[in-house]
């Protein structure tokens, strides 16, 4: 269990922190979806591109997505209910035939939602080009005084519930006030669309990701009978993620929690829930207490290769020293650190910008683990520098 002496956050120079305040920026990606691998530079394969232009592509769509996830959208009148769909007609077959599902009271549930238009909107890639996209822009949206004040509030006021969930599954306060800060604003933005209706679209109206989202509507036709609700109760965001850290139904039957030991998991109208269920999540993710997140690094020679190697820590740091990465002189005790940790497995992480020279960090594996919640870098770092921040400004106010 990490103990307040010895929290992660002790490995990040506090000069770092100056320029976390500054700047401006966009929304991003919405959660537990978890489909976007490490994104990188100019300098990686195209395999790894491809999945870096499709980070782009959601980082600048995000600001739509955001003002989608603000309203409640109208079905298209236009369109008939999806139960009239001979495709939905085969999957409620399947789910009857898989789960004991009463198949007239399915088709009532279809009757009732219709192809979204600003969900279809919203899930596909914008045209952006890769070079446009910017780790300065992201991280500002998060690291900004609005949301540090926010979760200095959040972290205040469920105190002792974030002291539960950290004694329970070794997941310190500071990660999971900064994932819900991310994620919703502190539960400021959950989106409000029919989670029925947005996951029906995106199951059978949006042909590449259609496998996925009709594993995801299979989840919460069963998480609804598990939970004694209908499936058309669920609210979410465009892509189905649902309440205060946003999990899709998937993730949600298998990793949240009731924290709040009433019975039941509600992660829309639940903190505890909340808190609990994102601890837990990290926690079956592999996050290990009293270790360290990312560290900055310097590289001398070509980081194509490392970066190519993904966000899997793979390699010893000190073998990464051994190939010019090092971690950066700003820390004054970087040199120690780099003896202490030189048997931890790490991965080489770029974060860039336009005009802005390429930031290089070692992610240890708990970076990878919040990559799980959401498997972009630009994501994990906004989280820990967003925690960092947020337990940095505690500790200031208690001393
Ligand atoms: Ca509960």
């Amino acid at each position: 269990m990490k103990t307040r002496n010895n929290p992660p956050c002790r490995f990040l120079p506090a000069a770092l922190f100056t320029t976390l305040l500054s700047s401006a920026g966009l929304w991003l990606p919405s959660t537990a979806l978890g489909q976007v691998p490490n994104a990188s530079g100019k300098t990686v394969p195209k395999t790894v591109k491809k999945h870096a232009t499709k980070v782009a592509a959601n980082t600048l769509r995000a600001h739509r997505v955001k003002t989608a996830n603000r309203t409640t959208p109208a079905p298209t009148p236009q369109t008939p209910p999806f139960s009239e769909m001979p495709a939905v007609g085969e999957f409620i077959q399947e789910m009857q035939e898989r789960h004991g599902f009463d198949a007239n009271e399915l088709m009532q549930y279809f009757s009732t939602v219709y192809s979204n238009a600003v969900v279809l909107k919203a899930i596909r890639p914008a045209a952006v080009p890769e070079q446009q996209r910017s780790w300065q822009r992201y991280r500002a949206r998060f690291l900004n005084e609005r949301r540090i004040a926010g979760g200095l509030d959040f972290w205040r006021m469920h105190e002792a519930t974030l002291a539960r969930a950290e004694a329970v599954y070794g997941v310190p306060p500071e990660i999971i006030v900064a994932i819900i800060g991310v994620e919703t604003e502190y539960g400021r933005n959950m989106g409000n669309f029919s989670v029925l209706e947005a996951l029906s679209t995106l199951a059978f109206e949006y042909p590449p990701r259609a496998p996925f989202f009709r594993s995801e509507l299979e989840a919460l036709l069963l998480m609804a009978r598990e939970n004694g609700a209908l499936p058309t109760d669920y609210r979410g965001s465009y892509a189905g993620a649902i309440g205060i850290p946003q999990f899709m139904p998937g993730s949600l039957r298998r990793f949240a929690v009731d924290f709040d030991g009433d019975g039941r998991i509600e992660l829309r109208h639940s903190t505890a829930d909340a808190i609990g269920s994102v601890a837990s999540y990290l926690n079956r993710h592999g996050w290990q207490s009293n270790a360290p997140v990312a560290l900055p690094a310097r590289v001398d020679g070509d980081p194509a290769p490392l970066i190519a190697a993904g966000i899997k820590p793979a390699q010893a740091l000190g073998e990464l020293a051994r190939q010019g990465v090092t971690l950066l002189e700003t820390d004054p005790h970087a040199a120690e650190k780099q003896a202490d940790l030189a048997e931890w497995p790490v991965a080489l992480i770029d974060l860039v910008a336009p005009d802005w020279p390429t930031e290089y960090w070692v992610g240890f594996d708990n970076f990878y683990v919040i990559t799980r919640y959401n498997r972009s870098s630009f994501y994990a770092m906004s989280v820990f520098q967003l925690a960092e921040a947020l337990r940095q400004s505690r500790d200031a106010v208690r001393e």
